[in-house]
């Protein structure tokens, strides 16, 4: 009996090789190198939690995709309210002390089949703080949360600039580098995330700015035409195109204005490919 089994899952390995097996019933792979974080029972009758990334977590636009299911019948938990509640708990002088960081509520992806959100982490995990990502989940049997523990990581050249404004040195900003995520010689795509603190507890969406963009190659002092500056797409989004004529290491220098306001004028992103 035991050895039919065997021979059967072994066949349908071979016959089906997307074919689910008993540990993950329902494969998730909208992308290639996608990063599964956890896989948790929700508590809710037979419905289980994945929580993927599409890299280990970092300081910068992390999107975080979840997916519900029941694990019996494979059935997804589409019209289910998902929210990410991240949370760091840090020392500070001695205090113990909490906050949270600019974060894209999730909706659920009917292309990815599900739910496709993001978390812009404001700083890395060391020993004096760790984050807490809390996934709180509600529907009609009632709600909960699940709770993941992530060890974010500084990239080597930052996605993410903190900085007060110019004109306004009680107003904290946060601009996060989306893409291009792998850049390449020509037009890349180039996406920001724009963010303001509130409180600790806050960090809203910083829309209606205005963003210039000059790409610059600083070793041979040249930069690069054809540029489009990103314009306001919401939730603190700015797209447009930058081209890198050449492999080798590019600022992204960026003048951030707030109408006539000055934001930043001397920020820039270092890209090296
Ligand atoms: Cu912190």
């Amino acid at each position: 009996m035991k050895t039919n089994t065997i021979i059967l899952v072994l066949l349908l390995a071979i016959l089906a090789p997307s074919c689910q097996n008993d540990d993950d019933p329902i494969p998730f792979e909208p992308f290639k190198d996608i990063v599964k974080i956890m896989s948790s029972p929700t508590g809710l009758e037979a419905y289980k939690m994945e929580v993927y990334m599409n890299e280990d977590p970092f300081v910068g636009f992390n999107y975080v995709y979840v997916d519900i299911y029941d694990s019996i019948s494979g059935e997804k938990a589409s019209d289910w309210e998902v929210t990410y509640a991240p949370l760091m708990t840090m020392m500070m002088d001695g205090n113990i002390m909490k906050h949270t960081c600019p974060v894209e509520q999730p909706i659920y992806d009917t292309k990815l089949k599900a739910f496709s959100g993001a978390s812009v982490f404001i700083m890395p995990t060391t020993d004096m703080g760790n984050w807490a990502f809390e996934i709180k989940y509600k529907n009609t049997h009632g709600e909960g949360s699940v709770t993941v523990e992530l060890t974010v990581v500084e990239k080597s050249e930052p996605a993410l600039l903190s900085f007060l404004s110019e004109s306004n040195p009680d107003m904290k900003y946060f601009v996060a580098l989306i893409n291009p995520a792998t850049p390449d010689v020509g037009v890349n795509e180039f996406e920001l995330g724009i963010y303001t603190k509130e409180s600790m507890m806050s960090f809203p969406a910083a829309n209606g700015l205005t963003v210039t963009i000059e790409p610059e190659m600083p070793s041979m002092n040249h930069g690069s035409p054809d540029n489009v500056n990103p314009t306001g797409m919401g939730n603190g989004r700015y797209k447009g195109s930058v081209n890198f004529t050449m492999t080798g290491l590019w600022h992204v220098n960026m003048i951030i204005k707030e109408g006539t306001n000055m934001v930043a004028s001397d920020k820039y992103f270092v890209i090296e490919f």
